[in-house]
Order: C-alpha cells, then structure tokens, then sequence
C-alpha cells in the first residue's frame, strides 16, 4: 500500500504521478567518482570490491551522500549469480568479466543445479548493511540479470558483440540451453528473495541484450524465464515491486510487461518517446531515459534533453534516471546539473 511517508522511487513504482520526478542512474556508484576508484584501488581488483560487505556498503552509499539521488543500487554484478552456480568468474583489468565457457552437456553438468548461497552471503550482508546506513526518504534497490543476457556470458564467457555463442546454442540444442534457463531462473528467485529479505525496497532485473533476439526467440528465453522469476518471487513476497528492462526491445516491451507481470520497465535512450508514453506508460510506470552520451557532454543540450524527458513522461507515473549506465568519464559537475534541472 501506497503512504505519503514513501520515498518518492516508490510512490511512483506503486503508479503515482509526482510533480518532481524521482530520480537515479544506472551505474551511479562507479569510475566517474573519485571516492569509488580509491575504495577500488584498495580493493585490489572489482570482485573483491563485490565481495566486501562493508567496502561493497560504502560504495553503494557514495553516490547518494555526494548527490542526495532518491533510490541506492546494491553495489554488485549480474555475474556473481554464475559464480555461485560454480562457474569459474575474474575480471580482466580494463577489459571486462571472463568466466569458464559453459556450452555442452559435460560443462553443464559439472556446474551445480543450486545456487552455493555462501557464495551470495556476503552480498546479502552488503544490503542489510545499506539498509541499516540509508535517510529514510532513499529508496533501496536490488538486482539480478534476466536469464537470457546472464546465459549469453555463460555460454560465451564473455562479453559478445552480437552474442552468437548462446544463439548458436539455442538453435543447436534448445533443450541444454533452455535446462541452463532453468538453473538461473531458479538461483535468481532465491537471490532477489533474498535480497528482498535484507532490506531492498525492489529489484530490477537487467535484460541488457533482450534487443537482440527476434520476437519468437524473445517471447521464449526472455519473456517466459522472465515471468517465472516474477511469479517465483511473488510467491514467496506477494508485495515485491519488479522492475523489468529489457534494453534495446523497443516495440515488443508491451508485450514484455504484459507476459511477465513487472510492476515498471526501463527504458533505453533512443526508444521513440512517444510511443513509450503511449503504449509504455499507459501500462506501468516508466524508468529513464536520458542518452549517457548528453550527459557526458553537458552544456545546452542537456538542458534541452533534461526537458524533453520529463515533457514525454512527466504526466505520467516516472522515475528519472540514463537509458543505460553513467559513463566513467562523466564530468561530476554535469551530473549535479542533470539534479538540478529535474528537482527545478
Ligand atoms: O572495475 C570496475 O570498476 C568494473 C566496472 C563494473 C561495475 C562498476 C562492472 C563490470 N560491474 C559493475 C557494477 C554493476 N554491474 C552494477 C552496480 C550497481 C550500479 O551502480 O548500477 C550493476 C547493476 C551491474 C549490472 C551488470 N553487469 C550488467 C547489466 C547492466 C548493463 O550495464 O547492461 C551487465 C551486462 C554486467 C556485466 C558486466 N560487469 C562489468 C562489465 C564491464 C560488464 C559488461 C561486460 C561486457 O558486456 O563486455
């Protein structure tokens, strides 16, 4: 139930119109803050950062002591959910996560069909350590990668332009890919439970490369794994708020709200506005979707784009925040303007 002492992230989950929209950014603890690459630099390497709860805490809390932003995102990763599936994880310095490629019957069956919840356990201690941390008025958020973008870095063992591993996987054997499906999907209802447990206020589930599978492919490793995290988690807490984003779905993002029952989506940056607000929002609240590359430029333009968001989507229930991550080199300055023209 909606009261007037929520934070304002959550009065506009639960579908309220706010004359000053909420905001926060997808990436928002990270390199383009000086506080973050010093914790980073004793940390040693990224994984040992996530697996910090008191170092992981800190982090997640930067952003909202230096800007004041309306929701905190759990400092973590998609990928740690692999990793306690008993996939081998590193992070090469300046390239990117490499695990242990997952791509027949012998490697899958060497990773185990339940999640190691030791592994995670350092990660639910970070969120009940935020939440102990937070204003009253910030909101918490949670996540986890969808099935689909979290199996193309199994099966690939890395980042892929086109993910082509894991399409060619899913062609050539739909039973192994949808049986690696099914492990995530049930490793993630327990891990966003969990997190629900400890404190978050949300979740959102990240679908970073939904926009490349067409619409029966989309309908089957996106949408119906999707859906069953939704219910899985439901289950267990009726009253958790899901947040989907499917980046890059554009037209099929209707169908995607209404296959998999999430309470808003994400929208990326270059989804053609006026048909968010009128076949997006018109279903649930909306996220987004300020281009990181205006945000980066700053000037003029960032007045102009600023505007032009909060005209398409401010009528409506709406979050402010990037149609995807802040980039490094962010100047801070050009973030504080991007506060104070939404909060104006
Ligand atoms: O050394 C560093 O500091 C590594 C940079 C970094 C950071 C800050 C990575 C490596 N992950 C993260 C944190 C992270 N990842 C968060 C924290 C909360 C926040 O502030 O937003 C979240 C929500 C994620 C989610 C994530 N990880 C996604 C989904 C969202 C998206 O960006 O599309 C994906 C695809 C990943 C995998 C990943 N982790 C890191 C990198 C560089 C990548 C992408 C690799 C690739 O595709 O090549």
């Amino acid at each position: 139930m909606t009261t007037l002492a929520e934070p304002a992230f959550l009065r506009a989950l639960s579908g309220e119109t706010l004359p000053t929209p909420p905001i926060w950014m997808m990436r928002q603890a990270g390199r383009y803050l000086p506080e973050y690459r010093e914790l980073r630099a004793k940390a040693g390497s990224f994984l040992s950062l996530c697996y910090n709860p008191e170092w992981a805490a800190e982090v997640t809390l930067q952003p909202i002591r230096r800007f004041g932003f309306d929701a905190a995102i759990l400092f973590s990763d998609i990928l740690v959910v692999p990793q306690a599936l008993g996939q081998k994880l590193w992070f090469v310095e300046g390239e990117g996560p490499r695990l242990e490629p997952v791509a027949d019957l012998t490697r899958l069956a060497e990773i185990d069909a339940v999640a190691d919840a030791a592994v995670l356990s350092p990660v639910i201690e970070t969120v009940q350590r935020v939440r102990a941390a937070l204003p009253k008025g910030t909101a918490f958020i949670g996540f986890c990668g969808a099935p689909w973008t979290v199996a193309t870095y199994m099966v690939a063992g890395r980042g892929t332009p086109d993910q082509g591993p894991a399409k060619a996987l899913f062609t050539r054997d739909p039973a192994l890919f949808q049986h690696m499906i099914d492990r995530i999907v049930a490793a993630s209802i327990d891990y966003l439970c969990a997190q629900i447990e400890a404190g978050v206020d949300a979740v959102q589930i990240f679908d970073s490369w939904a926009g490349s599978l067409g619409s029966d492919d989309f309908e089957r490793w996106c949408i119906a794994p999707t859906k069953r995290i939704v219910e899985g988690v439901r289950l267990r807490r009726p009253d958790a708020r899901i947040i989907g984003f499917p980046r890059g779905a554009g037209r099929l993002i209707p169908s995607y709200i209404v296959g998999t029952g999430v309470d808003a989506v994400g929208l990326e940056s270059d989804i053609d506005r006026d048909f968010a607000r009128d076949e997006i929002q018109s279903l649930v609240p909306v996220q987004g979707n300020l281009d990181p590359l205006v945000l980066r430029a700053g000037g003029p333009e960032l007045e102009r784009e600023v505007a032009a968001v909060r005209a398409a989507f401010g009528g409506g229930p709406f979050v402010f925040n990037l149609g995807h991550g802040i980039l490094p080199d962010t100047p801070i300055a050009h973030v504080e303007r991007l506060l104070a023209a939404v909060r104006s």
